[in-house]
C-alpha cells in the first residue's frame, strides 16, 4: 500500500503500522501543500498590481480562512493524536518479556557500535572502566563476574534470530548516537547516562532478503542517524537475521570461545 513511498523492504513485525503512518503523513501534506500552493497562485493573480492599485486597508471579511485554518489544525491533530501517539505508546508499552526475548545491550561511541549479549542466563555482567581497553575490552567488561561468564560481545555485527522478539538497551560512551535500522523501522537516540529500552521482531532472514533483492551481498545495516562527530559518516553496523538453529550454533560458537580462560593471564 505505501510502495509508492519508496521505503527500503520490510524486514518486522510491526514495520506496517510505522509504514502506513508514514503514508498518511504525506497524503495529508501533499493535500496541504496543494492547498497552500493553489491559495498563493490565488493571491498572486487576485491582488495583482493592475487589478489592486491601491491598498485595501479593511482586508479579508470572509471567514473561509479562518475555516480553513480550523481544518489543517484539525488533520494535524488527528495525526498525532489519532496515529502517532497511540503507535508510540503501543511500541513502548507492550514490551515482551525478557525471559521470551534475546537480550542485548548496544553502547554507542565515536564511532562504531559496540553489541554485548546477556547470554543464557539473561544477566548482564558486571562493567567496570579500570578494565576498559580500547582494543581487547571495550566495554570493560569483567569475565571474572559470574554474570559474564556467558556473555558475548561482538563488534559492529548484530547477529538476531528470526521471529523472536528483541529487546536492545541501547546506551552511549560519549556523545548522543542514533541507532538506525532502516528495515526493521527502528530508529533511537543512544543518550550518554541513559539506557534506553526497545524492542522489534525480525521476520526475514539475511538469506531471505538477499533472494528477494536479488543481491548476493546485501546486508542489514545499523546506521548511525545522528551527526556524532567526524567519523559518523563510517559508523556503520551490520545485523545478520538467522534462522533459530543457526543463530545458536554462532551463540554457542562464540560463548565457547569468549568464555573460554585466557592462556596469557
Ligand atoms: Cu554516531
Amino acid at each position: 500500500m505505501t510502495d509508492w513511498l519508496g521505503l527500503p523492504p520490510l524486514a518486522t513485525t510491526h514495520g506496517g503500522q510505522i509504514d502506513g503512518m508514514i503514508g498518511w503523513v504525506h497524503v495529508f501534506m501533499l493535500i496541504l501543500f496543494l492547498g497552500w500552493g493553489g491559495f498563493f497562485v490565488f493571491c498572486l493573480v487576485r491582488f495583482r498590481r493592475s487589478r489592486q492599485p491601491v491598498a485595501n486597508y479593511a482586508g479579508v471579511k470572509s471567514h473561509t480562512s479562518s475555516y480553513l485554518e480550523g481544518g489543517v489544525a484539525l488533520v494535524e491533530a488527528v495525526l498525532l493524536f489519532g496515529f502517532a501517539i497511540p503507535l508510540w505508546a503501543a511500541r513502548v508499552g507492550a514490551m515482551p518479556p525478557a525471559s521470551d526475548a534475546v537480550l542485548v545491550q548496544v553502547t554507542g561511541e565515536q564511532f562504531a557500535w559496540n553489541i554485548h549479549y546477556a547470554g543464557p542466563d539473561g544477566k548482564f555482567g558486571r562493567t567496570d572502566i579500570k578494565l576498559f581497553d580500547p582494543q581487547s575490552n571495550p566495554l570493560g567488561l569483567d569475565r571474572d563476574d559470574p554474570a559474564a561468564k556467558d556473555d558475548v560481545t561482538t563488534l559492529n555485527q548484530l547477529r538476531l534470530p528470526v521471529n523472536k522478539p528483541v529487546i536492545v538497551r541501547l546506551r552511549s560512551k560519549d556523545v548522543i548516537h542514533s541507532f538506525g535500522l532502516p528495515e526493521f523501522r527502528v530508529k533511537q537516540d543512544a543518550i550518554p547516562g541513559l539506557t534506553i529500552p526497545i524492542w522489534f521482531i525480525p521476520n526475514v532472514t539475511t538469506a531471505e532478503m538477499r533472494t528477494r533483492k536479488g543481491n548476493p551481498e546485501f546486508q542489514y545495516e545499523i546506521a548511525c542517524a545522528q551527526l556524532c562527530g567526524l567519523g559518523h559518516a563510517r559508523m556503520r553496523g551490520f545485523v545478520t537475521i538467522l534462522p533459530a538453529e543457526e543463530f545458536q550454533k554462532w551463540m554457542d560458537g562464540e560463548l565457547a570461545q569468549q568464555s573460554a580462560p585466557d592462556p596469557f593471564k
